[in-house]
């Protein structure tokens, strides 16, 4: 390329950049849009991923889930995924990334960013899923497809927590809206979630828990039962509601 086609190529590129806004989200199907899915992902004007505030103080969910393992759970795991994510997409020479795309096309992607992908993005749902004005039961037409999905929504809760309970080693349980366009719950390994086109089982996510130890252990020990009946009680239904809304209507 001759040095004034450069130039040239150069000028046009960083208008595309300036005109990029400051601060882009993008929802579940990969469209901007507004709602409970929009603030999800966090990105800079250069695509890379930021973690979303979490929106409540580490120790705002006391007793349920300890301030420690809330601050090093977001400060450390959290951070950590987020930034060796940005590295790998840097180094694969990837840019102004949807997330949502990655996911669906991820083994054509090397594990580190599969892995820390799925450790950015699940971790992002995880804090909004709790509240410290969180539990009790979902209400609206979520409530009506649980009881129609499931039974009730104390065989869903049945499921869900043994589902998490069993996942063996690392990994998440989920609450899902699949293809059919019925809930389900499912668990995936390691930091894979059921928007990744690996996931024996797909579709979009409503709900998740975190069952790695690191998100348990310094409170509740080997007890990961105990911490699981905790996470009903910081549920933030008003959310998994949106969740359902904006998958059920898109
Ligand atoms: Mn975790």
């Amino acid at each position: 390329m001759k040095k004034r086609e450069f130039l040239k190529t150069s000028a046009i590129l960083s208008a595309g950049a300036l005109i990029a806004p400051a601060v882009a989200t993008s929802c579940m199907n990969g469209s901007a849009k507004d709602g409970a899915t929009a603030s999800l992902v966090v990105q800079d004007d250069d695509g890379e991923f930021l973690q979303p505030e979490l929106g409540y103080a580490f120790d705002a969910l006391e007793p349920n889930i300890d301030a420690m393992t809330m601050e090093l759970h977001y400060e450390k795991h959290h951070a950590g995924y987020t930034r060796k994510l940005n590295a790998a997409l840097k180094v694969a020479d990837m840019h102004s990334t949807d997330i949502y795309k990655i996911f669906a096309s991820v083994s054509d992607y090397g594990m580190d960013i599969r892995n820390n992908g799925g450790g950015y993005f699940n971790h992002n749902l995880y804090w909004k899923f709790m509240s410290p004005d969180g539990g009790g039961e979902p209400t609206g037409e979520l409530a009506s497809a649980l009881a129609s999905n499931f039974g009730s929504f104390s065989e869903f809760k049945d499921l869900f927590s043994a589902t998490a309970g069993s996942q063996f080693g690392s990994g998440w349980a989920w609450l899902i809206l699949n293809d059919d366009g019925k809930l389900q719950v499912t668990s995936t390994p390691n930091q894979d979630n059921p928007l990744m086109d690996i996931s024996p089982v797909k579709g979009t996510p409503l709900l998740n828990v975190d069952v790695w130890e690191h998100a348990y252990y310094l409170h509740y020990q080997n007890m990961r039962a105990s911490y699981i009946e905790a996470y009903w009680n910081v549920i933030d239904w008003k959310f998994v509601e949106s969740l359902y809304n904006d998958a059920v209507s898109s």
